[in-house]
This record gives C-alpha cells, structure tokens and sequence, in this order.
C-alpha cells in the first residue's frame, strides 16, 4: 500500500517531501587556537536578557493554544471532525470523513493593532484560522473557519471566513478527492500498456520496483469539480529527484469527472509529436515501418549534484570563512520573536502558507513598514509539449512555511548565526521544524563609504544583518533574504536552485531552441516565469503616506547665463507626479523614474518630505513579471504577476493577495487580486505596496543538474530618501581613518576593533553537522501528516 500510495504521489507529481540527505563526513573537529593571545572581554553584557518592548501580537499560536482551540473544535458538531487515526482509511485519501488540515493565527486587522498601539484599546482578540477538509458532503471541499476569541471561553465560537476573500465564500472545491483510487486506476492503465512502454521506453510500470516508470502530471481544474490532465512518463533516478530531468517524451492525457471512478478515462497518446485518439491507435502507428522511435533519455553522471573526485588542484584548499569571535551585534528575544539591531527594531512570524514575514519595522524608533512578507510564488512554462507546455504552479498550496528547510551551518548561513525553529499546528498536532530560520551579521566584501585625499584615506565597513529561510517545494528551493543596511535600507531577496523541469528533446522538436536549448542527447530546458508576489504595508513615518513617480527626463530649456550660441539648452531634470488612484506600476525603461513614498506631514530639517524609495535592487537585473498576456493555464488566480508592483490603499479585507487554494478554481479563485485594484484615492492615506520578485528563466547548459543561485538573484530595496537629514550610518558603521601628512602614519578607528588576538574553534569555520535531524516525515514518523502531504500532493502540478 504504501509503495502504491507513493507511486501515485509520483504521478499526481513530484513530491516536495522527497527529501534527501547527503552524509557528509564529518572530520574530526577539534578546539584549535589560531592565536597565542587571550580572546577580548565580551562586549559589555546588557543587565538581564533582552526583551521586546511590546507583546508580539502576530504570533502565531502556542501550543496551548492550539490543543485547546483543537479540542473545541473536536466538540462541534456541526463541524463533525474525525480524528485523522480514525478516519475511513489511515492514508486519508479515500476517507469520507471531515478532518482538521490545520489551525494558525488569523493575523489581527491593522486598525485594531494601532488602536493597541497608541493605548486606546485593549491587545487585539486572538482568533484562528481554521482550514477543514470536508469529505461528508457530496463535493469534496475545503472549508476555512474563524475561531476566537483565544484561549478557549464559553464565548469562543466558530464563523465562516469570509472577509479576506473576495470571492464572498470561505470554501475551495476539491476536484482530486479520491486520489489512492486514481493512482490505482492510473497505475492499472500504465501496466496494460506496458507493451507500448517497453517498446517505446525499454521499461514498464510497477510501483513495486524502483527502477520502473515514474510519472508526473499536469492538471487543469474545472468549476464543476472535473479535471483533465497530462501525465508525463518519467525514467527511474537513482540520484534522488534527478527524474525532473527525465521525461520519456510519451504523455497521456486523462479525464476524471466527479468521485465515480465509472466517469473516469483516459482520452490520447501523445509521442513524437503525434497525437494519438487512444491507446490502440498508438501500437496501430507502432506496427508501421515507418514509425519512428525517440531516442531514450536516461539517468547518468550528468543528473549528480557532487561531484567527489579530486577535482581542480585548489580545490583541497579550503575557501575564506567569515568569522565573529566577539559575539553577536543584535539582540533577540526569541520568545517574542524581536529582534533589534543598528537602530533597527522588527518582530518575525511564521505562517504555513508562506513562511517568515516581518511586522512593525522601525529604524531608529520611527515606522517605516509594517508588515513585509511573501504572499504567493507563481511559476508558469512554456514549451512545445503537453506537459510542460500548459504547467502553472502556485507553491503555497504546497505550504511554503511548512516546508521551510533545516538550515545547514557554514553552509545556508555562517556557522556563528542564531538559529530559530518554527511551530506548526497541523491535524491537531504540533510539529517544530529546528533551525529554519537563520540570523546573522555580515560584512560585505567592499566598503560602504570610501575617500582618499592628498592627506589621508577615510573608509567605512558595510556591515548588514540578514533574516534568511528556505523553501523546498519540490524540484526548487527558494532561499528568501530580508536583508537590513546601516543606512536604513531594507532588502528583499529571493534566490532559487534546484533541479528544473526537463522538457523531452528530439530531432523533430521545431523550430530548434523556441521554448529552451537542448542539455543532453533527449532532454531540453524549458522557458518559464518565477513571479513572487510580496506585501510591504509601508508606514513612513506614519500611516499617511503618498506615492510620487519622479521622472528624470530630458528637457530644452534657456538659462540666463548661457550664452547665445548654445542657448536653448539639451538637459534633464525631475517631473513630479504624485499618484492619485490605485494603479499597477513597471520599472521605467533606462531607470528614467524613481518612487518614492512620502510622507507629507513629515519634513526633514531641509524642508523636504520624508519619505523611502522602493527601487531593483542588488539581483541579476529588475524583476520581472509575467510574459504571458493572459494566462490560458492560471486564469485569475495570479493577477498581481502582470506588472511590477501595485499601490493600493490598505484595507482589513485584503489582507493578503493570494490564498493556498487558488489552483483549485483559478477562473473564480478565493482572491481575485485584480478587484483589489479599483480606483480607490490612495493620496495622503495608509498605502500599501504589493511587489514581484522573479525573472524570466532562460535555463540552459549550465542550470544542469542544478540551477545556479548567482543567476537566479532578484531584489527589491526600500531606501531612506530624504529620510534623515545626512547619511546616518557615520553613527553606526566601524571603519578607520589613515592620515599621512608628513611622513608619519597617524591610524584612527571608529567603532570596534580586533586589536587582541582570538580563539576560534574548528567548528567555527567548519560546523559539526552531526546534529542535523534530516527530512522531518521520514526520520520522524510520528509527523507523518496523511492530511496535508495528501493536500500538498493534490495542488503540486494541479495545473
Ligand atoms: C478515535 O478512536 C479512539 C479509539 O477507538 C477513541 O477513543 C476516540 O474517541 C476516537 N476519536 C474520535 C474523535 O472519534
Ligand atoms: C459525520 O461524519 C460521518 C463520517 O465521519 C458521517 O457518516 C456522518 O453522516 C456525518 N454527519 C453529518 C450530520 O453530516
Ligand atoms: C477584521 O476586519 C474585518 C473587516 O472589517 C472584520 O470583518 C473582521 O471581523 C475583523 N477581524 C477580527 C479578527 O476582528
Ligand atoms: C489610535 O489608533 C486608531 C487606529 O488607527 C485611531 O482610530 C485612533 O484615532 C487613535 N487614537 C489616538 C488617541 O491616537
Ligand atoms: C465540466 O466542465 C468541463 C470543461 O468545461 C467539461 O469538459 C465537462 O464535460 C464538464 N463536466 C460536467 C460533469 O459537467
Ligand atoms: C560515472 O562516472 C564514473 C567515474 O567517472 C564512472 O565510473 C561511471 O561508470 C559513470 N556512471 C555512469 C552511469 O555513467
Ligand atoms: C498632512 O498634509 C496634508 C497636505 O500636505 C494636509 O492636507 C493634512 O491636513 C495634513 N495632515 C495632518 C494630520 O497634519
Ligand atoms: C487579455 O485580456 C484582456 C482583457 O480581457 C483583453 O483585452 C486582451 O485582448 C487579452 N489579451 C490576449 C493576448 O489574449
Ligand atoms: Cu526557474
């Protein structure tokens, strides 16, 4: 059962709780001193730990809370919940019972967070968000809930979840109910064509042997609960997921109609560009002469990630390591989650959904955002073949957050970062994933500041702490940077490797190199857009903000003092132009426009408006949005991926821009982000910024076997403008000032120094990994959870 159970979640797709550990050896690690000289006194010791000044009101909920709040649901009847041991089938995926997918914080409305704030009203209630797989009804569906207030009362009740969707309901349709079935029906259809397999291919499909077929799906979703789908046959990996580089170029198009597997079928074949009407047309063309075979695509050297040969000569020579003998520069308080360092103070969330978002961001005790975090992550292809030629992903219906990565030290981040685990409430249990989120400072290898006159050289260090986490979802990791400069400048970054999805190649894929470039004997790459959609509630020092485009354009224009011959003169100069209504914005061509976001009631001593811009930042180029004009494959579901960014005027009801079930019915999706954009003034008042991330990925040789962070980079940055009243990192940045008048050298630093010797450990520069606890489901399995990894499975390739 359980190899049937994974041979379908291969078919349905690739799952992203195929993880995999590589054993590193770990050397024996011992305590060695680089230096004869006692290590400096710790920086003076702050008197008790560190804590935040406020409660974190985004937390998401405690254990406690969530046993509690998961007991009361158990006792309502009317949501009638079987507990996921008890349900119908242990797997989960032919129940027909209701049950619990998971419970978290609902993130309290703004307007009652300030109220709290400024001391007019009591802390926010706190209410839960409730997701219900509902499976006693006859549409299998997904339910969302509120529940509170928190901690269970007489007066806790449950409502319908309705206002941050503005498709008016609080429920997903689920067109895949049945799955266990359809993985039986799919692998019994495979095997009584496993002579056309093993003519075509060499090998048949048996999910009891691993070095059969695997396969992988595409499926297009329909408002009536039918679906149709490709499924992509796939050759065996032994290299664990290096299948997403095997497509065996044949493809099989299904139909499923409801739960009655009697309205199920299978409609064409599809192999060397021919379409064939069933699987008899297709062993009919098989007996003709002149059928042609494909070549085979097959697993080999070219699909392993290491490489653990000798290698380049230097290569025995370990790299450069960055190290901090005197302790950490920022403070945490991991309990509230607040972290505060360089004038910088923020607190740090997790959701299921997408993962780390950042609340009330204040640099130097003033607002500047309130709530920055990723909203969606938006995949889309295109090539020539049916599989890869309609597939859409939307991955936090894959649950981003829970996805989050064990970050690896010395590796994802330095070894001397400060670790935080997350918790997750899901079908009734809580599960804490260790280590997936890291903190640390760094200096960058260039100065922030730098200037040499005749006398002397002046250079200050660019320092700068970063937030990190990863999200494996499948085929890809994403690595996300939330990354805080001296200066005031906040960062987003997004950075993603893995494995991409393989396209089949052959002779008669025409015209050559239109969707992607050829990688190996049969296998090309296919073009596809990465849209990250994020969310920054910006509050520049307040709620009451403008957005002003300032062109910087060419001008003719006569100066008094020219003189005659070169009068009028060809220049430039800034045209202001505030915007008045909520409107999509892309980067100006030639960077010929800046944004800002003013504050209009706040001037800076010179009498400008204080405000922050929000422009690309230090990625591989502007981010880009989607290509494709309107989507034939995601239909609505992802309208915020049409250009760059978005002012709006921030609202309770849309709290955020996407849902984990927008797959489901992506013509009439949860959040339709294009009627959030309706004309609404947005001068003078609470803005808020939903911007893209991503590129269009052109994958070529080098993306083998995996593709390559340095290329794959995309930034946003929001820096202070007229903010301050001159630079503010004189206060903060560590640097030196060398003088050389007449002959002598005169060196004067600024902030600390390493003028002691230190003591390092080898671990310092070389993190024991022994500690790594791997994979959560398979090291762990008592954390299986049938009822989102069934979940997980149903929205990976549901387009
Ligand atoms: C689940 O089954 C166990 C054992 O039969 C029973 O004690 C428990 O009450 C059941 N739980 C629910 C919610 O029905
Ligand atoms: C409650 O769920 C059970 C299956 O777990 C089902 O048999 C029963 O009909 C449901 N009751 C109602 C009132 O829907
Ligand atoms: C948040 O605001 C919306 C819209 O005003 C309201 O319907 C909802 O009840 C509020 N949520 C909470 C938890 O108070
Ligand atoms: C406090 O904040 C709320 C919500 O923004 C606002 O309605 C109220 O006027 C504020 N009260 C004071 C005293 O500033
Ligand atoms: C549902 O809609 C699809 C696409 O419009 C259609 O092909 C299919 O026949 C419909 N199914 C039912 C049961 O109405
Ligand atoms: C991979 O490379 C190694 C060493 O170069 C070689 O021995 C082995 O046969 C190769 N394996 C395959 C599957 O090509
Ligand atoms: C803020 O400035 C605008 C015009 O710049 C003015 O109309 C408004 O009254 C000011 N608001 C406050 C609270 O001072
Ligand atoms: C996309 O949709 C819009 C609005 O429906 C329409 O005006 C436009 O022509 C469409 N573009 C394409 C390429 O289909
Ligand atoms: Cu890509």
């Amino acid at each position: 059962m359980a190899s049937v159970t994974r041979y379908w979640l291969q078919v349905s797709a690739f799952i992203a709780f195929l993880f995999f550990v590589t054993t590193a050896l770990v050397p024996f690690i011992s305590r060695v001193h680089i230096s004869f000289l006692p290590p400096p006194a710790p920086q003076s010791p702050s008197a008790g730990p560190f804590r935040a000044a406020k409660h974190n009101v985004w937390a998401d909920l405690s254990e406690e809370e969530a046993q509690d709040l998961t007991k009361f649901l158990f006792s309502k009847s009317e949501l009638n919940l079987t507990e996921a041991l008890n349900a119908t089938s242990p797997d989960n995926i032919i129940s027909n019972d209701n049950q619990l997918v998971l419970v978290e914080l609902l993130q309290p409305n703004k307007t009652d967070i300030l109220a709290y704030f400024n001391g007019s009203s009591d802390p926010p209630k706190r209410w839960a968000r409730v997701v219900v797989d509902q499976r006693t009804t006859e549409e299998a569906q997904y339910v969302i809930y509120a529940a509170g207030p928190l901690p269970v009362t007489k007066s806790t009740e449950i409502r319908p979840l309705e206002y941050c969707y503005n498709a008016g309901r609080n429920h997903a349709l689920n067109p895949i109910a049945d799955q266990e079935d359809m993985a039986k029906w799919l692998i019994g259809l495979a095997m009584a064509a496993s002579d056309i397999t093993l003519e075509l291919l060499g090998r048949e499909v048996n999910p009891y042997d691993p070095n059969t077929l695997d396969a992988s799906a595409r499926v297009v979703p329909y408002q009536n609960g039918t679906i149709t789908g490709w499924v992509e046959l796939l050759g065996p990996s032994v290299n664990v997921d290096s299948n997403f580089l095997l497509p065996q170029g044949l493809y099989i198009k299904i139909f499923v109609s409801g739960r009655d597997s009697q309205n199920w079928r299978i409609l064409q074949w599809y192999y060397n560009e021919v379409l064939y009407e069933s699987a008899d047309h297709l062993r009919g063309a098989m007996k003709s002469p002149t059928f042609k075979k494909s070549d085979l695509n097959l697993e080999g050297n070219w699909t392993a990630l290491e490489d653990f040969s000798e290698g380049l000569p230097d290569r025995k020579n370990p790299p450069p390591v960055m190290v901090h003998p005197s302790g950490v520069r920022y403070n945490v308080d991991e309990k509230e989650k607040f972290l505060s360092w360089m004038g910088f103070e923020l607190f740090i969330t997790t959701s299921s959904d997408t993962g780390v978002a950042l609340h009330d961001i204040k640099f130097n005790g003033e607002s500047v955002i309130f709530e920055l975090g990723l909203q969606e992550t938006y995949v889309t292809y295109a090539s020539g073949d049916p599989k890869q030629g309609g597939q859409d992903f939307l991955d936090s219906g894959f649950l981003m957050g829970f996805r989050m990565s064990e970050l690896v030290p010395g590796y994802d981040c330095p070894a001397y970062a400060t670790f935080l685990s997350t918790e997750y409430h899901i079908q009734g249990q809580t599960i804490t994933r260790k280590n997936t989120i890291c903190i640390f400072e760094y200096t960058a290898d260039h100065p922030l500041q730098r200037h040499t006159s005749d006398a002397q050289v002046s250079i200050g260090k660019n320092t700068y702490m970063v937030v990190r986490s990863v999200s494996t979802v499948g085929n890809y990791d994403y690595t996300f940077d939330y990354v805080f400069y001296l200066d005031g400048t906040i960062e987003v970054k997004v950075r993603a490797s893995g494995f991409i999805f393989g396209v089949f190649w052959n002779e008669n894929s025409s015209p050559r190199d239109e969707y992607g470039y050829r990688i190996q004997n049969a296998a090309a790459t296919a073009i596809h857009d990465h849209v990250l959609n994020f969310k920054a509630d910006l509050d520049i020092a307040g709620t009451s903000n403008t957005m002003v485009r300032v062109g910087i354009e060419p001008v003719t224009k006569e100066f008094s003092w020219d003189d005659k011959e070169t009068t009028p003169r060809n220049t430039m100069h800034l045209v202001p132009r505030t915007i008045e209504k909520e409107t999509g914005i892309n980067w100006a061509p030639n960077a010929g426009e800046i944004l800002l976001v003013v504050n209009d009631n706040a001037t800076n001593a010179w009498g400008e408006k204080r405000g922050y811009r929000i422009q690309p930042g230090s990625g591989i180029g502007a981010p880009s949005h989607r290509i494709a004009a309107n989507s034939t494959s995601s239909g609505l579901a992802a309208e915020w991926a049409t250009q760059d960014l978005w002012v709006l005027k921030r609202k309770d009801t849309e709290p955020k821009s996407s849902t984990i079930f927008q797959a489901f019915s992506p013509t009439d999706p949860l959040v339709d982000f294009s009627k959030f954009v309706d004309d609404e003034r947005v001068v003078n008042d609470d803005l808020v910024v939903f911007f893209n991330l991503g590129s269009h990925h052109v994958p070529h040789s080098g993306d083998i076997p995996n593709t390559l962070m340095h290329t794959s980079a995309s930034s946003v940055m929001f820096t202070p403008f007229n903010f301050h009243d001159s630079d503010p990192t004189r206060r903060s940045a560590q640097g030196v000032r060398i003088d050389n008048n007449d002959g002598t050298t005169k060196t004067r630093y600024y902030g600390g120094t390493y003028q002691e010797g230190v003591s390092l450990k080898a671990t310092d520069l070389e993190p024991d990994q022994s500690g790594y606890d791997g994979p959560l489901e398979k090291n762990h399995p008592e954390y299986q959870v049938n009822g989102v990894t069934d979940f997980i499975a149903l929205a990976f390739g549901l387009f």
